[in-house]
C-alpha cells in the first residue's frame, strides 16, 4: 500500500492525539485505520466545524442529501460488508449531506453529515418467512429512516447558526419523512417519486392524484434546465435510460396542496391524516427524440406564489447534481472502491480522511468555473498555498485565484496541457502530492523551530 496523505484539515487535530513519526507510512496508516479508537465521526469533526463556520457566513444554504452505494470488488467476505443492489460485490450505503450556497453559484461549503449503512445478508429467500407483514415492512423501513435521522443530525449540528433548506431526490419521498420535517419546521425541497392522493374541495373516497388536480390552476412559464447527463460511471441510476445532457425548455407550475396519508400507514401509525405542502412541477416541452421528457414534481415548504419563487425552488433542486459530482470525485479521484482495507471499520475511517479532500477539490472545480477570479484562500489553507507557490515551476502570483491554484494542483498531479479539462484522478493525485509536501514543510518548520530553540538554550547554558 502506498502512503496516503492526510488532509490538512485534519492533520493537526490528528497529530495531537496520534502523534507518531510513522503515521504517514503506509503500514502505520493501515494500522491507524483499523484502530478501534479511531472513528469516521471523530476524523470528520474538524471538517464539520469548518463547514458550519462557512455556512454561518451565508444568508441561506442548501443541504443536499443523497445515498450512494460503494462496492469493494477486492474485499473478501466476512469483513462487515453487506449486499448491494447495483453490484454483485459487497459494500455499504453511504448517505451524505453536502452543504452548498443557496445562491446561483452553489459553491460547496462542506460535508455536514455522513453515515454508512450495511444491508443485512439475505442468503436464501425464505429467511424472512417467519416475519409477519408488519415486521417485514418495519425491516424495510429501517433503511429509509436514514433520511429523517440525517436531517435531524444536521438540524442539531446547525442549531441557529445558519438558515438551510434540505434537498432530497425521489428516494427521500416518504410520507413519514415529510411529516417529520413539517412538524420540526425544517425547510425542504423533495422530489416526488410517485403521484399522490390529495385533498380537494370535492373528492370521493378514491381521492384525486396531483396530476389530476393542477392542470387548470397553474401559472405557466418557461426556463432552461440542464438535464444531468448519465455516463458510464456508477452514478447512473438503475434501469433509467441514459439521458443526453441538454438545456430543456420546461413548462412550470405550482400550487398549494393537502397530501393524504397513504392508506398503508393507517391511523395507528400516528402520522397526520393530511400534510399541507407546496408543489412545483416542471415538464419538458420538446424533448429530443428518444429521450424521456424531464418531469419534476417537487414538494416544498417554501412559498411558490410567484414565478420567481417557483424558479428558485427549481434552482435549489438543480443544485443536487453537485452531490453526484462529489461522489464522482470520491470514487474516481481516490479510487475509494479499490481500497484493500479489508473491513468496514477501516473503510469508514478512510472516508474520514477522503471526504474533506473530495470537498476541497469539488469546491475548487466549481469555484474555478463560476468565479475564476476568486482568491484561492477561499478554499486552500495558507500552508497549501505557500507550498504550491514554492513548487510551481511557472510561478504563481502572490495571491493566486482559484483557477490558478487549481491549474497548479493539476500540474502537480501530472496534468499535461494538451489533455484539456482536469479529470478527478489528476486532481486527486495533485492534492495528495500537495498535502504530502505540506506535511514535509510543516515537519521542516517544526525542526527549524526546535533547532533554534536548542541552540538558544545551549547558548544560554554556556
Ligand atoms: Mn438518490
Amino acid at each position: 500500500m502506498t502512503a496516503l496523505q492526510l488532509p490538512v484539515e485534519v492533520v493537526v487535530d490528528l497529530a495531537k492525539e496520534f502523534a507518531s513519526p510513522n503515521l504517514r507510512d503506509g503500514e502505520a496508516l493501515y494500522r491507524f485505520f483499523k484502530n478501534r479508537r479511531v472513528s469516521m465521526e471523530a476524523l470528520l469533526g474538524p471538517h464539520h466545524k469548518r463547514t458550519l463556520a462557512r455556512m454561518a457566513e451565508q444568508p441561506l444554504c442548501l443541504v443536499l442529501h443523497d445515498t450512494t452505494e460503494v462496492a469493494f470488488p477486492g474485499v473478501s467476505e466476512g469483513v462487515g460488508l453487506g449486499p448491494l443492489r447495483d453490484s454483485e460485490d459487497k459494500g455499504f450505503l453511504l448517505h451524505l449531506s453536502l452543504a452548498v450556497c443557496a445562491d446561483g453559484l452553489h459553491l460547496p461549503l462542506g460535508v455536514l453529515a455522513a453515515s454508512t449503512l450495511v444491508r443485512p445478508n439475505h442468503k436464501g429467500r425464505g429467511r424472512n418467512k417467519h416475519l409477519s407483514g408488519g415486521e417485514l415492512s418495519k425491516k424495510k423501513n429501517k433503511e429509509s429512516e436514514r433520511w429523517p435521522q440525517q436531517v435531524a443530525l444536521c438540524r442539531n449540528a446547525i442549531g441557529s447558526c445558519a438558515n438551510v433548506i434540505h434537498v432530497a431526490d425521489r428516494e427521500g419521498d416518504a410520507y413519514p419523512f415529510l411529516a417529520e420535517m413539517l412538524s420540526s419546521r425544517d425547510r425542504f425541497v423533495v422530489r416526488l417519486a410517485r403521484d399522490r392522493h390529495v385533498f380537494e374541495d370535492e373528492w370521493d373516497d378514491e381521492g384525486l392524484s396531483i396530476s389530476e388536480t393542477w392542470l387548470d390552476t397553474v401559472i405557466k412559464t418557461t426556463l432552461d434546465v440542464p438535464v444531468a447527463g448519465r455516463g458510464k460511471d456508477k452514478v447512473t441510476v438503475r434501469g433509467r435510460p441514459r439521458q443526453p445532457e441538454r438545456e430543456a425548455t420546461v413548462s412550470v407550475g405550482a400550487r398549494r396542496l393537502e397530501l393524504r396519508r397513504p392508506r398503508y400507514y393507517g391511523a395507528a401509525s400516528g402520522l397526520p391524516e393530511r400534510l399541507e405542502v407546496n408543489v412545483v412541477f416542471a415538464v419538458e416541452l420538446d424533448p429530443p427524440e428518444g429521450c424521456n421528457p424531464l418531469s419534476w414534481l417537487l414538494l416544498t415548504s417554501e412559498p411558490v406564489e410567484t414565478a420567481e419563487q417557483q424558479l428558485a425552488v427549481l434552482g435549489w433542486y438543480k443544485a443536487r447534481w453537485l452531490l453526484e459530482e462529489f461522489n464522482k470525485a470520491l470514487k474516481t479521484g481516490c479510487a475509494y472502491e479499490s481500497r484493500q482495507l479489508e473491513g468496514y471499520h477501516g473503510l469508514r475511517n478512510a472516508l474520514g480522511l477522503f471526504l474533506p479532500i473530495a470537498w476541497q477539490l469539488l469546491r475548487l472545480k466549481v469555484q474555478a468555473r463560476q468565479e475564476p477570479q476568486a482568491p484561492a484562500t477561499d478554499v486552500l489553507s495558507q500552508e497549501q498555498l505557500d507550498v504550491l507557490q514554492q513548487t510551481s515551476r511557472q510561478g504563481l502570483p502572490e495571491q493566486p485565484t482559484v483557477s490558478e491554484a487549481l491549474g497548479a494542483i493539476a500540474k502537480l498531479g501530472g496534468h499535461l496541457k494538451r489533455n484539456g479539462a482536469f479529470g478527478w484522478q489528476v486532481l486527486w493525485r495533485g492534492m495528495r502530492r500537495l498535502d504530502d509536501l505540506v506535511a514535509g514543510w510543516k515537519a521542516a518548520k517544526f525542526a527549524m523551530q526546535t533547532m533554534a530553540h536548542t541552540s538558544k538554550k545551549s547558548l544560554r547554558d554556556v
